[in-house]
């Protein structure tokens, strides 16, 4: 089936400012958490770390010419705080927002509009020293970052995100430890860091809009599907449960204005400490949503969270490819909520990938993923999804944090060794769907 997009629907793709642009320790940028955390033995598999990464900071420019030729209408990426503010607050690098002036002027002569994000993890390690998103003060400190990018990108970047995945700097960087800081098992601690990063996200945007009103202020959640594993009562009441207790933890308060209840009830005395006024900054109205979905949960009452569907093919994350759990939950959060407009800010697969003998990578697996989710993507729409764009995670193969350069997500392929990009199948895909504005 043919299916055509609005002629004004945003085609991108996105990448994060510590995967992809190397440079760690480059004209005067400080050090990262993620910098620290790479750099520790036995954190990252193979030892790798995003000391090179694919050394975007010195080939932005090849990188334009490549998004050029897939025709990308808009690109996602993040900022390195720490190359901007060494130390998080203070002193700015000028070299470090040279860097950034530059590659905003490099996309906007390309026709391509930048999409930013002010926090993709990389938090400056001076902050994490004195206590990171634990401490409140940190929420001040992120605030003047966002407003100081503002002043100085402000007029020539219209959309900007403050946080990527708030959930995943706070579980796995809390719970599970497999992200710096590298914390285990601190719920109540995972909580209140959700709690702050949430917070911090309103602060900023409040003073981003006083800085120019003209912006526009999101933020990127990481949500999947919620699926039972079988149309038994009790099934539907624990997929419904999970979906209250756990997925809403940063939807609701965003647009109810407060925690669910059941996330009260299950999760009691996890849940964090709030402060009068913290609701309503984290409520005030958002112009639109950004969404990263990648696959679902399925859930039972009686074995809890599935982890092989039988029938199922995964990727190389372990993740179930569904196609269809996309459309039912972008369905479902535009009923229950509000919402602005949404952009599907991150979709893709990591997949094995070969050099064939003809130079090219013929990476079926991943474009047939790109092609059901997009097509799931055009049905939600149909639904009555307010959906304005879509981004492929990612553009170029990247550092995937803990599994290091092992998992390839990208359209582009990039050899670690020489840094020579060649764009595979799926981006050649891409490139005519977008040229064509529709999915077939
Ligand atoms: O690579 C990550 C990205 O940084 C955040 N969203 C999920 C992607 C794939 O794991």
């Amino acid at each position: 089936m043919m299916m055509k997009f609005p002629p004004d629907f945003v085609w991108g793709a996105a990448t994060a400012a510590y995967q992809i642009e190397g440079a760690w320790n480059e004209d005067g940028k400080g050090e990262s958490i993620w910098d620290r955390f790479s750099h520790t033995p036995g954190k990252i598999a193979n030892g790798d770390t995003g000391d090179v990464a694919c050394d975007h900071y010195h080939r932005w420019r090849d990188d334009i010419a490549l998004m050029r030729q897939l025709g990308l209408k808009a690109y996602r990426f993040s900022v390195s705080w720490p190359r901007l503010l060494p130390t998080g607050s203070g002193r700015v690098n000028l070299a470090g927002m040279d860097f950034y002036d530059r590659l905003v002027d490099g996309l906007l002569a390309a026709n391509i509009e930048p999409y930013i994000t002010l926090h993709h993890w990389d938090l400056p390690q001076s902050l994490y020293d004195k206590g990171g998103w634990i401490n409140r003060d940190n929420l001040y400190h992120f605030t003047d970052y966002a407003a100081l990018l503002v002043r100085r990108l402000g007029d020539r970047i219209r959309r900007w995100t403050t946080f990527n995945e708030p959930g995943v700097i706070a579980w796995a960087g809390y719970l599970s430890g497999e992200h710096a800081p590298g914390i285990r098992d601190e719920r109540r601690l995972c909580r209140q860091v959700g709690h702050h990063l949430m917070v911090a996200h309103g602060l900023a945007a409040q003073a981003m809009r006083a800085a120019n009103p003209a912006l526009e202020v999101g933020i990127v959640l990481s949500q999947w599907g919620v699926d039972p594993a079988s149309d038994d009562p009790a099934d539907l009441a624990a997929a419904a449960n999970a979906w209250d207790a756990h997925e809403t933890f940063f939807l609701h308060p965003l647009f109810a204005g407060h925690y669910h209840p059941l996330s009260y009830e299950v999760l009691a005395q996890e849940m964090p400490e709030i402060r009068p006024g913290d609701m309503a900054l984290i409520a005030q109205k958002l112009n639109f949503l950004g969404i990263n979905s990648y696959s679902r949960s399925v859930i039972s009452a009686s074995r809890g969270r599935l982890e092989l569907i039988s029938g199922s093919e995964y990727t190389e994350m372990g993740w179930e490819v569904c196609a269809p759990a996309l459309r039912r939950m972008l369905k479902k959060i535009s009923q229950d909520y509000q919402l602005p407009p949404i952009y599907i800010t991150e979709n893709g697969a990591a997949f094995q990938d070969v050099l064939s003998p003809d130079g090219k990578i013929h990476d079926e697996r991943r474009l047939d993923y790109l092609r059901q989710h997009i097509t799931q993507v055009r049905l939600a729409m149909q639904d009555g999804v307010d959906i304005r764009g879509y981004f492929v995670w990612s553009m170029l193969d990247n550092f995937e944090w803990a599994h290091g350069f092992t998992k390839r997500f990208g359209i582009i392929h990039v050899d670690y060794a020489t840094q020579k990009r060649i764009i595979k199948d799926s981006g050649e895909w891409y490139a005519r769907l977008i040229a064509a504005n529709q999915v077939e």
